[in-house]
């Protein structure tokens, strides 16, 4: 059998590359709190990212963790639970509580539709994720926040790279989130950043994210330790110098998969949507058993039969977890109910083979009844 294939693989530099971009730590011996490469890597996120402002943390979970804190939150966060356990996990560690919104069948982000109803007069804020890449109805989510005082934070883990009707996606709400994790389309190993329109916030998430230290000799808040270190930092510099090329690879891959998958009855795949410039983040399709004949699990199975590493992203909804001993009612978001027990992310990174991709659509065709 050929090797495994798993749902992505990091994209990494050339390994001189990377050596000669570290190099210089052994001469200056600075590894951490905000060195040279940090300060390198974020001037060119920012230019990058076409954004105003933008500051490095230790991974896209403690960007979010500290932009709530440091926006000063309290009560009720209006958000999605079709996510990773860390956009909900963010919100209970800050001491607020989730409120879950369904999301749109298509987009699988916010149903905006469905949010103004769940505000009352303890919610603070709106947490929307920009899921696989798919960027929120931002307009709307504007309109509500304006309308009823409350601050905007996105999930923007999926969106890297990414352009709404030509604006750096981390332009808009209060503050948007990203993930620089080792199986995001822009890695730094472990990593993440705020893109901010307040200065004023990202002074205080520039002290939140070094203990709250604001001077010398003061400490004026409760912060953690979320500094991203120079060799994160020299790892994102290398990757940024690519990082175009591996999106451009991506689409390639996307496309051979939509040559095979379209059309078939029984599966739903993902546009990319008008006005957006996508990353190619994530590769769901979403299976109808009774149209196609087998579930999502059956196929799950039978990839993982052929060695590929297909992955449920995301089941189970965040609002399902253990961890929350029943608190949250499910049958609020059936729709994330409905997509979550029924989609399947597969495999997509810059390197994989085209022909890998044909031998994954057949695998999955054959199951089609
Ligand atoms: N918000 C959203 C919406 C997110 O999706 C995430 C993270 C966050 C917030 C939080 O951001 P971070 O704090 O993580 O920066 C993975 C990632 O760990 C996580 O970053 C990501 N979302 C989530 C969707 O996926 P797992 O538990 O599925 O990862 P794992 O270890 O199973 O890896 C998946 C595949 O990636 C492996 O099968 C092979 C490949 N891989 C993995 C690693 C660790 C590599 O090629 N290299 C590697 O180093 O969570």
């Amino acid at each position: 059998m050929s090797d495994p294939i798993l749902v992505t693989r990091s994209s990494m530099p050339d390994y001189d590359e990377y050596i000669s971009e570290i190099k210089d730590m052994w001469e200056n011996h600075w590894l951490t709190n905000m060195g040279p490469k940090h300060k390198q890597l974020q001037a060119m996120l920012k230019e990058y990212m076409g954004v105003e402002n933008v500051d490095l943390f230790t991974n896209g979970h403690m960007a979010i963790e500290l932009t709530l804190q440091a926006l000063n939150l309290q009560g009720e966060v209006i958000t999605t639970p079709f996510t990773f356990a860390s956009t909900t996990h963010a919100i209970v560690r800050n001491k607020l509580e989730p409120v879950f919104c369904d999301i749109d069948p298509v987009t699988y982000t916010i149903d905006t539709e469905k949010l103004e109803s769940l505000i009352t007069d303890r919610t603070c804020a709106i947490m929307p994720v920009h899921v696989y890449g798919n960027v929120c109805n931002i307009e709307e989510i504007d309109r509500i926040a304006k309308k009823h005082e409350l601050k905007i934070v996105y999930d923007a883990a999926h969106t890297f790279g990414e352009t709404y009707k030509g604006k750096g996606i981390g332009s808009f709400g209060d503050a948007s989130c990203f993930s620089f994790h080792a199986t995001k389309v822009f890695n730094s190993i472990e990593g993440g950043a705020v893109c901010f329109s307040n200065p004023s916030l990202g002074k205080k998430l520039y002290d939140l994210k070094n203990f709250g230290i604001h001077g010398p000799e003061e400490v004026s808040a409760v912060g953690a330790n979320a500094k991203m270190n120079e060799f994160c930092a020299a790892m994102g510099i290398c990757n940024l110098r690519h990082v175009d090329e591996e999106i451009a690879k991506r689409k390639a891959v996307v496309e051979r998969y939509n040559s095979h998958l379209s059309g078939v009855d029984g599966i739903q795949l993902n546009a990319v949507q008008p006005d957006v410039k996508s990353n190619y983040a994530y590769y769901p399709v979403v299976f109808d058993e009774k149209v196609f004949g087998a579930s999502r699990s059956e196929i799950f199975e039978k990839l993982a039969e052929n060695g590929i590493g297909a992955r449920k992203y995301f089941y189970p909804l965040t609002n399902t977890f253990s961890a929350f001993h029943g608190k949250y009612d499910v049958n609020q978001t059936p729709v994330a109910l409905h997509i979550s027990k029924r989609v399947l992310t597969l495999p997509l990174y810059a390197d994989l083979a085209l022909e890998d991709v044909d031998r994954i659509c057949e695998i999955i065709l054959s199951c089609k009844k």
